[in-house]
């Protein structure tokens, strides 16, 4: 396997311009670019998640290291086949009715998607019919919830129960997330799982869906 430490390294640090020359020198010296993209740039970004998570890098940081990935993942995009781009999940993710706050869910959509998840987002302030209704026409496998809002977090169970009712809990992981969220919440509503931060929410999802 070639040796992407340095790659890892700069994707790490957020060097956009470095980690693309790095990226299209591999490209250039027929490196696969599923090799590139698996061994490389996303087991650099779970160190990202995992610093993230122990508090080693901080928001502005993680935002640096996202943006450099979304930037290497475009010189790759087109050398990638249909097959080495296949996600780990579809994952349906909103704020939660009444509630505006989007900056920690972008966060959360965007180290999903890095992680190779397909993120369908719909946004702040969404009921949870609407919820409902795009796992149903996505076919989802996740629903993740986001509230900042004391007030909000009532929503989420409401959004639970309304896909209960639909008959689509069994076949969709629940996870949820947000400044006054807890564990215990997560656990006293019936979700599947309760994220701190963006970087704990990918390494939790990848571990439910096994
Ligand atoms: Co608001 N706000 N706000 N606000 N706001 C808070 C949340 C608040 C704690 C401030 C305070 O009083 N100290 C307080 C809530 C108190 C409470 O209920 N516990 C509050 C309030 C009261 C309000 C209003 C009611 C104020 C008013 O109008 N009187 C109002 C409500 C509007 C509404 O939503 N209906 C309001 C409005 C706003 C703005 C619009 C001005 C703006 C939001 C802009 C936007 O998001 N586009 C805003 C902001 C910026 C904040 C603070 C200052 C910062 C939030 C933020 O973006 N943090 C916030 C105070 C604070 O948190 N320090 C506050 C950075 C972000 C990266 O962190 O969102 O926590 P966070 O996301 C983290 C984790 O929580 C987690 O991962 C992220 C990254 O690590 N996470 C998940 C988040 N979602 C996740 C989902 C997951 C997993 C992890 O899985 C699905």
């Amino acid at each position: 396997m070639p040796d992407f430490t340095k790659l890892i390294e700069t994707l790490i640090t957020g060097d956009i311009k470095t980690l693309g020359d790095l990226v299209q020198k591999a490209i250039d010296d027929k490196v696969s670019p599923k090799e590139i993209l698996n061994d490389g740039l996303i087991k650099g970004m779970d160190i990202v998640g995992e610093k993230m998570q122990s508090g080693d890098m901080f928001i502005p940081e993680v935002l640096r290291s996202a943006k450099a990935m979304s930037g290497a993942v475009e010189l790759l995009r087109p050398l990638l086949t249909a097959e080495d781009m296949k996600a780990s999940g579809n994952v349906v993710i909103g704020t939660v009715k009444g509630d505006l706050h989007d900056i920690g869910k972008n966060l959360v959509k965007m180290m999903l998607e890095t992680a190779g998840f397909e993120v369908v987002d719909l946004g702040v302030d969404v009921e949870p019919k609407g919820f409902v209704d795009a796992v149903k026409g996505n076919n989802s496998n996740v629903l993740a919830l986001s509230a900042l809002l004391t007030t909000t977090m009532p929503v989420m169970k409401q959004t639970i129960d309304a896909l209960t009712e639909a008959g689509l809990r069994e076949n969709v992981k629940i996870l949820i997330g947000g400044a006054p969220v807890t564990k215990q919440y997560a656990d006293q509503i019936g979700a599947d799982g309760y994220a701190a931060d963006a970087g704990s929410a990918t390494i939790l999802l990848k571990k439910l869906l096994g």
